[in-house]
């Protein structure tokens, strides 16, 4: 199958090629697009170096499926090309997300509702990803009345200048170019994305509004502050879970063992919880600190930490193509 990666030479592309590779995606011919300033660089997938194409040059190659990871202005207007030439498109901007006419898919939950129509399928932001698979296995039993989240996140998430950011700052390079508005390094930024009218910014938003589609329940209230911290490794959350049913501590705990994708690392007494250092690199995600929390009834607290470029962008989207292959649906 063709499949082309739509800003091949940024973080999540990258990440995105060697997602296809490590598990083996059927990809019969490789198409690493981008903007025109990186048109001709080359990118190694699998050994071997691809050139990278234009965004005309890769609709008249056809590929089956193309997954975009070039922001949201270029996917709004170069996503719906792309579909009427045929192709389906897999996008990780916030373009197309809360687009009543697009699915947000976290395939573990609901990527049944896929079909052959959807010629855009929107990948949703990092954060929410990560949190929704823990969250929803356990609203299916106690049913979730409230989520209060607090984000410790990865500079990765706002891309490669921001890593090196973080590392000029370390190496004492005054002048080197900045992405954030303060010091990254030694420092914690409680502002993800643009600041709306709400007082909240729109990563926190996001969180609100993707958690109630993808989960398909408007009833589930979401509170969010986002952060950003000095880390590259992945993404982590604190989050207070209210239930509307009671639970028991270890019937929770077995849910999230035999969720699809989550893997429970909780044995503090020989601390062993998640951290962005052991999850980098892996498509799981990590949960841990499982406890009660005893200020009020039916209310659980819990750690979440997931690769922010794994299952937080490339492989949340290439789970999705697999699921279109799987399902015959490209
Ligand atoms: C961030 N959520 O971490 C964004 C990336 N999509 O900034």
């Amino acid at each position: 199958m063709k499949i082309a990666v739509v800003g091949a030479t940024g973080l999540v592309g990258g990440e995105i090629m060697k997602v296809l590779e490590e598990r083996n995606f059927p990809v019969t011919e490789l198409i690493p697009v981008a903007s025109e300033r990186s048109v001709g660089k080359q990118v190694t997938f699998k050994g071997k170096q691809y050139t990278v194409v234009s965004y005309e040059d890769a609709i008249a190659a056809k590929p089956a499926i193309a997954i975009f990871s070039a922001g949201g202005s270029t996917s709004l207007k170069l996503a719906p090309q792309f579909a009427e030439a045929g192709i389906t498109v897999v996008d990780n901007s916030s373009a197309w997300r809360m687009d009543p006419t697009k699915k947000l898919v976290v395939p573990e939950i609901n990527a049944g509702e896929l079909t052959k129509d959807d010629k855009i399928i929107a990948n949703p932001n990092c954060s929410t990803i990560q949190m929704v698979v823990v969250l929803n296995p356990l609203h299916k039993k106690y049913k979730i009345r409230r989520v209060v989240v607090s984000t410790y996140q990865s500079v990765t998430g706002t891309g490669k200048a921001a890593v090196d950011q973080l590392f000029a700052e370390r190496a004492g390079d005054k002048e080197a170019p900045k992405v954030y508005p303060h010091p990254i390094d030694l420092n914690v930024l409680p502002h993800i994305d643009v600041f709306l009218d709400n007082g909240y910014t729109k990563e926190e938003m996001k969180m609100t509004n993707e958690t109630k589609k993808i989960m398909g329940d408007d009833s589930i209230a979401v509170t969010a502050t986002t952060v950003r911290i000095p880390t590259i490794g992945g993404h982590s959350e604190a989050v207070n879970i209210e239930f509307e049913n009671e639970y028991d501590l270890d019937e929770v705990r077995a849910i999230l063992n035999e969720t699809e994708g989550v893997v429970v690392q909780d044995d503090p007494k020989n601390f062993l919880y998640p951290m962005p250092l052991t999850a980098h690199g892996k498509d799981e995600t990590f949960v841990g600190r499982i406890r009660r929390d005893e200020s009020q009834p039916n209310t659980l607290n819990l750690w979440i930490v997931a690769d922010n470029l794994r299952k937080g962008a490339a492989t949340n989207a290439v789970q999705i193509a697999e699921y279109l292959v799987q399902h015959a649906l490209v």
